[in-house]
């Protein structure tokens, strides 16, 4: 039974009709273009560039004229030349490291943390969150958006707060019970490693409050979920953000459980085929874009996310009205070639979820024998089952080979380890470790 209540936090703005919708962002969209224009030296480039004046973007419809904006060039701009304002009005400033390279750098005014706050109350009052609510915050603090995003947002809703941060599990376990936290933020990997925690550390699951949670920053199945359900006795909804355009909150499930609402009227998202780079319809698989349309120290007109996901234009049951992103597959440059065919870790999460007796830890190896590209995945076994069952664990072995070749086409060694022996994560879970050189 679902536990959560989903609290349509500002419904002149979440159930808008299209139309309505469409008149806003045009509205946004042009003082967005004409602010980067006369202040962003970058943008000013780029459109100079293509020929186009502010003036020459009237409505959500010109969109597409505008040129795209990728990683490289905040890199290329590092720290702070991004920026359409002025460095007295950012009042934070925020930045991701991704695997390789500089820091890509985000900077706020005070009208951002607003926006930002707005879009993550939105986003915790989908799971249930009211000012009665107690949130737990295990994201990390710092540069990373994540505990700050979700800080916010349960401020703005008037919960209690508790910023715990990431790190040392039986200190969260001890205050997720002892202060009655009815939800928890964090990556939906920690939140399944502290579920798996709760039984070792002598708790009980019944003696705490939780409800429901926000769980993001990286991709995560449907499977997952139900495990994570199973052991916190809450509803798991996902939340996603990026650093650059405006952290956790851009797009929030709802109870419905199918698909992340994009808050779009702060954010337009279009999927594009990242081959062609043309605008793709909805239904389509492709790379996700996003323009910002409300902020005003790093406003971004068109940014590649370089995540693959679809979006949907459908009537969603819980009233809102807004573009829903389907899961997100995984970022294009996680998209592992493997005997040249494209795998992506979330698939392999999928199939091997789907096979009784593993828990959700894994790591995947992938190495060059002989020329061959070779792939080991390292699976937990469920901590009840014993592992000297020897006959059981082989015919579980032979399962998660055949759901692995049956999802994604490619044969991997599947290794069933002891419980608690793979590295667990307290942020991003790390899922691959790719030694091809
Ligand atoms: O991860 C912001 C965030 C914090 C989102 C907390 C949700 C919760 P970055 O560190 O800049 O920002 O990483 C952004 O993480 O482009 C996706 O590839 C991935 N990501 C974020 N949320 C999800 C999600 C934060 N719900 C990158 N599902 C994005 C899948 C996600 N991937």
């Amino acid at each position: 039974m679902a536990k959560v209540k989903d609290y349509i936090y500002r419904p002149e703005f979440e159930c808008m009709s299209r139309p309505e919708l469409e008149a806003l962002q045009s509205e946004r969209l042009r003082k967005t273009v004409e602010r980067v224009y006369q202040n962003c030296g970058p943008y000013r480039a780029k459109m100079d560039a293509c020929k186009l004046r502010p003036s020459d973007i009237r409505s959500v419809k010109d969109l597409a004229k505008l040129p795209f904006t990728v990683k490289h060039d905040l890199r290329e701009a590092y720290p702070f030349g991004f920026y359409s304002a002025a460095q007295s009005e950012i009042v934070e400033v925020h930045a991701s490291s991704g695997t390789t390279g500089k820091l890509t750098v985000v900077g706020y005014t005070q009208n951002d943390i607003g926006v930002w706050a707005e879009i993550a109350a939105r986003s915790l009052a989908m799971a249930g969150v009211t000012e009665d609510s107690l949130v737990h915050v295990a994201y990390g603090y710092g540069l990373f958006t994540g505990g700050l995003g979700a800080h916010y947002g349960a401020q703005k809703i008037g919960a209690s707060t508790v910023p715990a941060s990431a790190g040392n599990t039986i200190r969260q376990l001890t205050l997720l019970r002892d202060f009655g936290a009815t939800h928890l933020c964090c990556t939906p990997s920690y939140a399944i490693f502290l579920g798996t925690e709760i039984e070792k550390a002598g708790m009980n699951i019944e003696d705490f409050s939780l409800i429901g949670g926000a769980f993001g920053a990286e991709p995560w199945t449907y499977q997952m979920r139900g495990e994570l359900e199973r052991l916190l006795h809450i509803d798991a909804l996902d939340i996603y953000g990026l650093s650059e355009i405006c952290g956790p909150g851009v797009s929030m499930e709802c109870m419905q459980k199918h698909g992340n609402h994009v808050q779009e009227d702060h954010f337009i998202p279009e999927i594009i085929d990242p081959e062609t780079l043309e605008p793709l319809p909805f239904g389509s698989e492709g790379e996700l874009v996003f323009t910002t349309i409300t902020k005003t120290g790093q406003p971004l007109i068109r940014y590649r996310t370089r995540d693959l996901c679809t979006l949907y234009d459908e009537k969603c049951a819980c009233g809102r009205t807004t573009v829903k992103m389907g899961k997100v597959k995984g970022r294009s440059d996680d998209m592992l070639i493997i005997r040249g065919v494209n795998v992506f870790p979330s698939q392999i999460e999928a199939a091997i979820m789907n096979v009784a007796g593993v828990s959700p830890h894994y790591m995947i190896y992938v190495d060059r024998v002989n020329n061959l590209d070779v792939m080991e995945i390292d699976i937990e076994l469920d901590g009840n089952l014993a592992p000297d069952r020897v006959s059981e664990i082989e015919s579980i072995q032979k399962k998660v080979e055949t759901e692995v070749n049956s999802y994604i086409g490619v044969s991997a060694r599947i290794k069933l380890c002891e419980s608690g022996s793979i590295r667990r994560s307290e942020g991003k879970a790390v899922r691959v470790i790719d030694r091809r050189g």
